[in-house]
């Protein structure tokens, strides 16, 4: 049921560095028509659909730090560890694609699904795969309004079961993140600034208000933290929080009204579950025209480059 890439497999043996990728973003986080590259990338194929463009992109600027990419997804209820780009043309092409969160995989397994994998079912495979480094945008968290209905990522606690560093621009501020950065503490995941002290908020810089629990000047000390962290904690996970690119972040006041606005909508609309988080970055991402897409895209670049570098100084501490 899970099938490790010749390519990934070979690396992982010999022991250089693989960054895994989820496609979540590539099934249900950006739109399927071509566009030019928001955020100006060189590398970015504009005639592609732009969910496309972008997971081949991540490929690419992953290989271009030297390691192996290792993008998950599954195919015919195989789940793929590393996904060649015909695989990922049939997955960004397949508009009945599922979200798979972990709790989803075997009945998508069974019933011969595919689907685009969250970071929680990314995680899996990396488990299962032996892959220590996973580059994506912004985890998932504890929503807003928990207190009513808790709704909290799966992401969280896949985190906290899964020795792997996941490299992401903190988590976004549809969340609560004051809740999310405590849940986070709660389960033990050392939070690693890459450069900063501040929690960053995926499509915004992170603030005094909200802080990680470690700083690392550069991607070498986080990987020797990671590193030391499994020495004292062998079986959970890491996050390095690398704030979104200066040029493209949004101000986080400038984005507050609209997420309120999309929550409201959600709850009208009897949106929950699953489909709230796809909604109300889908919400968003409309209501700034496209400047969340450009931050989006500069994020999950940066996050690959950040996750090649730090699984080569992972390798080299082996
Ligand atoms: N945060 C983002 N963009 C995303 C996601 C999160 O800024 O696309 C996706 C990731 O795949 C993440 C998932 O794992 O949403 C979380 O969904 P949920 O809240 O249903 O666990
Ligand atoms: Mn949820």
């Amino acid at each position: 049921m899970i099938n490790v890439a010749p390519e990934v497999q070979d690396a992982l043996r010999s022991g250089r560095p693989v960054v895994a990728l989820e496609t979540a973003v590539l099934t249900h986080g950006l739109p399927r028509t071509p566009m030019a590259c928001p955020c100006g990338l060189a590398a970015w194929d504009a005639s592609l659909p732009a969910n496309l463009a972008l997971s081949l992109l991540l490929d690419a600027t992953v290989r271009a730090g030297g390691a192996v990419p290792a993008t998950v997804g599954m195919l015919d209820g195989v789940l793929h560890v590393g996904l060649s780009r015909q695989q990922l043309e049939r997955l960004g092409h397949d508009t009945a694609a599922r979200k798979l969160s972990t709790r989803d995989l075997g009945a998508a397994a069974v019933q011969r699904a595919n689907g685009g994998t969250t970071v929680a079912a990314t995680l899996s495979a990396c488990a299962a795969a032996g892959i220590r480094v996973f580059a994506t945008g912004g985890i998932g968290g504890v929503h807003r309004h928990w207190t009513e209905r808790p709704d909290v990522s799966a992401d969280l606690a896949a985190i906290a079961r899964t020795p792997t560093a996941v490299i992401s621009a903190g988590a976004k501020s549809i969340l609560d993140l004051p809740a999310t950065v405590e849940a986070l503490d709660s389960l033990g995941i050392p939070v690693i600034g890459l450069g900063t002290r501040a929690f960053p908020r995926f499509i915004s810089p992170g603030d005094d208000s909200l802080g990680v629990s470690a700083f690392a000047s550069n991607a070498a000390e986080a990987a020797a933290i990671c590193a030391a962290h499994w020495a004292f904690a062998p079986h959970g996970g890491t996050i390095i929080a690398n704030p979104p690119p200066t040029e493209w972040a949004i101000p986080a006041h400038e984005v507050e009204a609209i997420i309120a606005a999309s929550m409201l909508d959600a709850a009208r609309e009897g949106i929950h579950g699953a489909a709230v988080t796809p909604f109300l970055l889908d919400r968003v991402q409309r209501a700034t025209g496209g400047r969340t897409v450009a931050v989006n895209v500069a994020v999950l670049e940066s996050n690959a480059r950040v996750g090649a570098e730090v699984a080569l100084r992972m390798a080299e501490l082996r």
